[in-house]
This record gives structure tokens, sequence and C-alpha cells, in this order.
């Protein structure tokens, strides 16, 4: 039964369609085909007072909303949303934190034993006949015994790859703005310091201002002739020119990419190195993931509309209060 008739939750863009369903059976449901103020309408100005998105949301958007008061972000990462200058205007963003943990670390160590020893490759090269035609598949260059991992982001989902790592029996150490003091794990104070440190670098930090091209030359340099360098994170906090340049130079051994700078969009350096392992974002891309990620972003909305408490809000919107 559609309880909240008179709630107006504005679906920009694409969005699960679990999320789409369970926001039309409970709120009324706009949609429109991207997130741009030419596509409202006088009606919608007036009455949208929520967003459910996957989408781009920035300052102009959320301005041309007067009523908004909630921006639910399908995703834990929220770089896509304006989140604060929606704080400003005192609208709560959510993310959807905790569900897909597991799923996106499960996904990083596929995806550092893809790069380190090439299995993709050697799928293919056996679907090619050519096991039968030229013998086996060549040794490694690469393999993960003797590595030392380090975490550039060692927050929900770089705890959970720590943990995995641990249990391949190679030491952890990690970078983030802040030192954590319920993990053992070895901190560094700078990412080129981590660099340093290991030959294999993960990278599971937030996308936006304060990560941009954080993994840029000198970094790549650090890391050393045998480094991996695997990303989950967001590709804006990779020069991605740097990387490809350090792939074909030899400067780094290989990478292992889900996120790029400018999806879909994968640039034809990066293509074109053959020590590349290269996914489509598909990190957190399991049905039973995405449909938890679609049930938080509804939940978060249904609490957010009954009491006035979302269920994960973004740091920058904590303070905000619910009318
Ligand atoms: P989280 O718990 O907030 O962890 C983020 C970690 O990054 C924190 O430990 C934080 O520590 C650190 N960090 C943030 N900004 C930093 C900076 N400027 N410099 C250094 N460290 C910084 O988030 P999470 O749930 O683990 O998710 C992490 C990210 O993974 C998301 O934001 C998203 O971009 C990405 N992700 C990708 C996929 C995918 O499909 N590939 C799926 C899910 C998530 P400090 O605050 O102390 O710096
Ligand atoms: C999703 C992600 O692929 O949660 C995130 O931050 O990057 C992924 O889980 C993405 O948010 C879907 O739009």
């Amino acid at each position: 039964m559609n309880q909240n008739a008179d709630i107006a939750i504005l679906v920009p863009g694409k969005l699960h369609a679990h999320a789409v369903k369970r926001i039309g059976e409970r709120f009324r449901l706009l949609e429109v085909d991207r997130a741009v103020p030419e596509n409202l309408t006088d009606e919608m100005k007036r009455s949208v007072v929520g967003i459910a998105s996957s989408s781009v949301i920035d300052a102009n958007f959320i301005d041309a909303l007067p009523n908004l008061q909630i921006i639910a972000n399908f995703g834990v990462g929220y770089d896509a949303v304006d989140a604060a200058h929606a704080a400003s205007r005192g609208i709560m963003v959510t993310n959807t934190p905790d569900v897909l943990t597991e799923e996106v670390a499960d996904t990083a160590i596929g995806l550092l034993i893809n790069t380190v020893r090439e299995l993709p490759k050697a799928e293919n090269y056996l679907r090619e006949g050519r096991w039968k035609g030229e013998g086996a598949y060549p040794l490694t260059r690469a393999s993960l015994r003797g590595r030392s991992v380090g975490i550039f982001g060692m927050g929900r989902i770089g705890l959970a790859i720590a943990r995995r790592i641990e249990a391949f029996g190679l030491p952890v150490s990690y970078y983030n703005r802040r030192k954590r003091d319920d993990v053992a794990y070895e901190y560094q104070s700078s990412l080129l310091s981590l660099a340093e440190a290991v030959d294999t670098l993960i990278c599971v930090a937030p996308g936006g201002a304060a990560t941009e091209k954080a993994v840029n030359g000198e970094v790549l340099n650090a890391l050393g002739p045998n480094g991996i360098f695997i990303n989950v994170g967001r590709g804006t906090a990779v020069d991605e020119d740097a990387l490809a340049a350090a792939l074909r130079d030899g400067t780094i051994l290989a990478a292992g990419l889900d996120v790029f700078a400018d999806e879909p969009n994968v640039p034809a350096a990066l293509l074109a190195c053959e020590n590349t392992c290269l996914l489509p974002h598909v990190a957190s891309a399991s049905v039973h993931t995405r449909q938890a990620m679609a049930d938080l972003v509804v939940d978060n909305l249904i609490s957010w509309f009954s009491n006035g408490k979302p269920l994960t809000p973004v740091p920058e919107t904590l303070t905000v209060q619910g009318s």
C-alpha cells in the first residue's frame, strides 16, 4: 500500500529496479532521465522532498529543488553528491555502508590474484587452444608469496581486505589521514611512505578533491619495479596517465583496476598495457549485494520521513535535523 503518496521522491537517471519498485510502493515516484535543472517541471520543483540516486547530484540541481530534505545515494562512495553543499542547505545525505563491505573485499582479493597470477590471461590461452598448440602457459613473473601489502584507505572495506590478506600470511600496513587505534597493522603517515614500505598497494580510498590523483608518478616510483597496484576505491584517486606510463616503462610490474576516473571510458593507454587486469566497476555487483544496497537506500528514506532519523547519514550531514 502507498502510505505516503504525498511525499514525492525523485529518481534521476538509472537506479536499481528493486529500489525504484519499493519507492513506487511507498511514496510518489517521479523520474527524470538526468539530474539537470532543465528536466524539472514546476510541479517537481515544488513537490520533490527526496532524491534517490546513483547519479551526479551537484549544487545546481540541489538548488533547483527548494523543498528538498534528503538525498539517498546508492553506493557507499558519495563523491558524486555535493554533500557539503547539501549540508549547508540543511539537506540530509545518506549512503550504503556495510552491506557491501565483504563483497567488495572479496572482489579486491580476486582482482589481486588475477593481476598477480594472470588467471584471466591463462584462461584465454586455454580457450584459444594454445595450451595444446604451444604447451604450458608461461610461469608468472609475479607471486603473492613474499609480498607486503599496503592499504590506502583502511576503513570498513580496507579492514575487510586486510583480514583476508592476513589469512594469506602477508604483512599489512596502511595509510589514512588518522591512525586507527583499533587495529595492530603498521601505520604510515603518508601515502608516499606507505608505497616505499610495500610492494603491493591496494587503493580503497574515497573519491573527491582530497584524494584527487593521490596515486601519482612519485608514489608509483616508490612502489618499485616489483610493484602491484590494485584500485577498488575511485579512479579519480589515481593519475591515470602516470599509471599508464609506469606500467609501460616497468616502473611497476602490473595493475588491477575496477574503477576509472571517467567511467565508462577506460583510457586507451591502460587498455594497451598487457600488464593490466581491468574490470568494469563490478566490486559490489552481485544480485545479493546490490539488492541489499537498494533496500538501504529506501529504508533511509522511510526512516527519514517516519521519524526524521536516517539510518546511515554521511559525516557531512550528521547534524542535519529532520523536521
Ligand atoms: P570508509 O569506511 O569511510 O573508509 C574510507 C577510508 O579512507 C577511511 O579509513 C579514511 O580514513 C580513509 N580516507 C578518506 N579520505 C582520505 C584521504 N584524503 N587520505 C587518506 N585516507 C583517506 O569507506 P568504505 O566503506 O571502506 O568505502 C571506501 C571507498 O571504497 C568508497 O568511498 C568508494 O569510493 C569505494 N568503493 C568502491 C566500490 C567498487 O565497486 N569498486 C564499492 C564500494 C566502495 P581517514 O578519514 O582517517 O583519512
Ligand atoms: C557501486 C560503489 O558500483 O558503493 C560504491 O561506492 O562504487 C559501488 O558499490 C556504485 O555505487 C553504483 O552506482
